[in-house]
């Protein structure tokens, strides 16, 4: 072992059977210490002839959580993996994985090369390479279908996800489950295993499962659809393929060999970006890491409205009780009907038991009563977005809540700063920005207010991960993050409609870049009424060419309000498929000769850049004016909230391969075509690239 590691695994022998303990937090990764100490365990087990056997066990809250991250874009120091994956193999004595928290990845390599693996029924089970944009490398591919089948095993290997103990017991991938006391329960499986002789069983010596003729390539019909732009999933179900018809020894080496091509690969260097940043974004400005959270157990959702039912769901679903405050009999009570209808939807598509449904209404308590407020520990406020409204409830909230109680507001644009003024303690105020569907939807921006208290900061953190959301903090600026820079590309998009582009071909050209729907198929998704209104509570602050670039409102004004009528900018058909619509060309036509703006052929790319620059330039300002922390921030945003395609790792990761310089010389090329104030290249840009340096450096 290199003499620099520090001691991750300790051996001890009891009776028969040796013992390798793995702690190296957080997760045991495998870092060099640990895949060398490992190593040494079974050279231990195989030169001590009193040794029978050895049990692999981890300290912590976890069994090995695959291979260190960390190490990827470092010079591999042996032994690699593989290795000690090979002396697992060869092992002429049983090996025993005994498993908690979550084997992942190569740790779950790891176990498959074990003889025996026997774990917590609170253990869980997955290879996440996939979400990184890897494959596994260490055996995962070869082993994991023999053992399984290929159905499970490409499951698991394609998607990621994992698979509970029970189930794993089921499949064959477990040979024994307990429920706790691990250690101990492992050390007599393998007495046993002892006393029984001793067996061991190699996975690399079990027949390769049959293939049902079809079932790859229906699976990489599915993929294709449900990966839309992902390499990994399509690559592994070719590796699986290949490993149907290879010799083991031979196909572990291809394994191992596409594992590597993957770690060099972009996609994969974008996604692992986004691991990184999303883990980054937990660490919030002016919030030391020993700052605790407030106990957070009982929650109050203000407003039962489509946003306040899925908030309320979210804390239903996280196992808080909630109380659902509403402002009369009629608005509660469908707000009531509105959580049960999309709990029972939940039962309906097989996401949830009755059981869990019935149990989640029976910790909803509806009351019309602040007084019932008296024991809520968060409030998050969603009532209608008008702030004499809201300052209104702010002002009732505070006295009825306890003086710890914290009140987060929903709101997507109002200032935070004055409904935190109409309160007594505005170091309890923030905002939780959820995003409709809420109960759906990832991405939670939690606001930051003035006087915000750093505990609460800290609180709104942890609670947004406990409710399964992935929290990013921002700070006061109108729409904020995610929803200020989506006001640039939709600005954009309109008046690239304005200049000669039509609705399909701009939609095509973003759909086409990854984005899950165009800009025109979705305002037909969320009904052109909506956003005229939304366009009419933003007017005043408009530019000129803004307020009069108004097809929004020439369609909503002709009936014309998206998929809820047959017609917006696409008609549509039973099949719901937006079709290109000649009277939309028309009233397209008519709008440009109103305006009297020169027509022209507009290219994709050109769409492209100023829809997407636009909002990279935006996101720059936003960090300037440090209503973001870091660029990373907004890469997690956006591919949580609006659907950037993870592959390209967000809107500043992609800028930044691109290049600055050559992201500043066409803001500065827009400059000259649409205007400078659309257009100026950001003081954050402009110093990057006067420096030299990137987002990142
Ligand atoms: N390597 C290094 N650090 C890791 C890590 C890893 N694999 N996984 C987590 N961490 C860090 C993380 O950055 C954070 O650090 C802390 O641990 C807590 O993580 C050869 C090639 C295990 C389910 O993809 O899914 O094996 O911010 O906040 O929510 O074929 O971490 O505190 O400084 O996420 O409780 C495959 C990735 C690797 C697992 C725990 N394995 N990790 O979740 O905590 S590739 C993975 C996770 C591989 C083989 C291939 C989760 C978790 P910090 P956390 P959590």
């Amino acid at each position: 072992m290199n003499e620099m590691d520090i001691q991750t695994v300790t051996l001890e022998r009891q009776g028969a059977v040796l013992v390798a303990t793995v702690d190296n937090p957080p997760v045991n990764a495998l870092s060099h210490s640990v895949r060398a100490g490992l190593v040494d365990a079974v050279e231990a087990l195989e030169s001590d002839p009193q040794a029978k056997a050895l049990v692999i066990v981890c300290a912590g809250r976890t069994f090995i959580a695959g291979a260190d991250i960390r190490e990827f874009n470092k010079p591999l120091k042996e032994p690699r993996l593989g290795v000690l994956i090979e002396r697992l193999d060869r092992c002429e004595k049983p090996v025993i994985a005994a498993m908690h928290g979550t084997a992942l990845g190569g740790g779950l390599e790891i176990a498959l090369a074990c003889s025996y693996r026997v774990a917590l029924e609170s253990a869980r089970f997955g290879l996440p390479e996939v979400k990184l944009g890897l494959l596994p490398g260490s055996g995962g591919i070869v082993r994991l279908p023999r053992l399984i089948g290929v159905e499970e095993a490409l499951a698991m290997i394609s998607q990621g996800n994992q698979v509970d103990a029970e189930h794993a017991l089921e499949t064959g991938l477990l040979d024994e489950v307990m429920a706790d006391d691990l250690r101990a329960g492992a050390l007599a499986f393998a007495e046993r295993i002892v006393a029984e002789g001793g067996a061991i069983r190699r996975t690399s010596d079990l027949p390769v499962p049959t293939i049902e003729p079809g079932f790859l390539d229906a699976k990489r019909a599915e993929f294709a659809k449900k990966f839309k732009g992902l390499d990994a999933p399509q690559i592994a179900v070719d590796l699986v393929e290949m490993m149907s018809t290879t010799p083991f020894q031979e196909a572990a080496a291809r394994e191992y060999a596409t594992c590597k091509e993957l770690i060099a690969s972009p996609q994969s260097q974008a996604l692992r970006h986004l691991f990184a940043a999303e883990r980054a974004a937990l660490k919030i400005d002016g919030v030391p890491a020993e700052v605790e959270p407030r106990e957070i157990r009982t929650v109050a959702v203000a407003g039962p409205g489509v946003m306040g039912r899925g908030i309320a769901i979210c804390f239903l679903n996280a196992g808080y009780p909630v109380v659902l405050l509403g402002k009369d009999e009629e608005n509660l009570s469908k707000g009531v009907g509105g959580i049960r209808k999309i709990l029972e939807s939940g039962v309906k598509r097989g996401r949830m038991t009755q059981e869990a449904a019935d149990e989640q209404m029976s910790h909803l308590t509806p009351t019309l009563d602040y007084a019932d407020l008296g024991a809520v520990d968060l409030v998050v406020e969603a009532v209608t977005e008008d702030l004499a409204t809201k300052k209104d409830v702010f002002a009732r909230l505070d006295a009825a809540l306890p003086d710890r109680a914290i009140i987060a507001t929903n709101t997507s644009f109002l200032d935070i700063e004055a409904l935190a003024s109409s309160v007594t303690r505005p170091e309890n105020v923030a905002g939780m920005h959820f995003f409709n569907p809420a109960n759906v939807m990832k991405l939670l921006e939690n606001v930051r207010a003035g006087r915000t208290a750093p505990d609460v900061l800290a609180t709104i953190t942890s609670v947004g991960k406990k409710i399964g959301k992935v929290p990013v903090m921002v700070g006061r600026s109108e729409g904020f993050v995610a929803n200020r820079m989506l006001s640039k590309r939709s600005r954009e998009a309109q008046f690239l409609l304005e200049d000669g582009a039509t609705p399909q071909q701009i939609d095509k050209v973003l759909s086409g870049f990854g984005f899950p729907i165009g800009p025109f198929a979705l305002a037909d998704l969320a009904g052109m009424d909506v956003m005229a209104a939304a366009r009419k509570a933003r007017l005043a602050g408009m530019t000129p060419r803004e307020q009069a670039c108004d097809i929004v409102d020439k369609l909503a004004a002709a009936g014309r309000l998206g998929q809820k009528t047959g017609a917006g900018y696409y008609l549509y058909g039973d099949d719901r498929k937006p079709q290109p619509d000649p009277a939309v060309d028309e009233l397209l036509a008519a709008h440009r000769a109103e305006r009297g703006l020169p027509q022209r052929e507009i290219t994709d790319e050109e769409i492209l850049e100023r829809c997407l620059y636009a909002m990279v330039n935006e996101a720059a300002k936003i960090i300037d004016e440090g209503a973001a922390a870091r660029p990373g921030d907004i890469d997690v945003i956006w591919t949580n909230g609006f659907g950037w395609p993870t592959h390209l790792g967000g809107p500043m990761f992609w800028a930044n391969r691109i290049g600055l310089p050559n992201v500043k010389a066409a803001l500065e090329k827009y400059s000259a075509l649409v205007g400078e104030e659309y257009f100026r290249p950001a003081n954050l840009i402009e110093s990057l690239v006067a420096e030299g340096r990137g987002f990142y450096d």
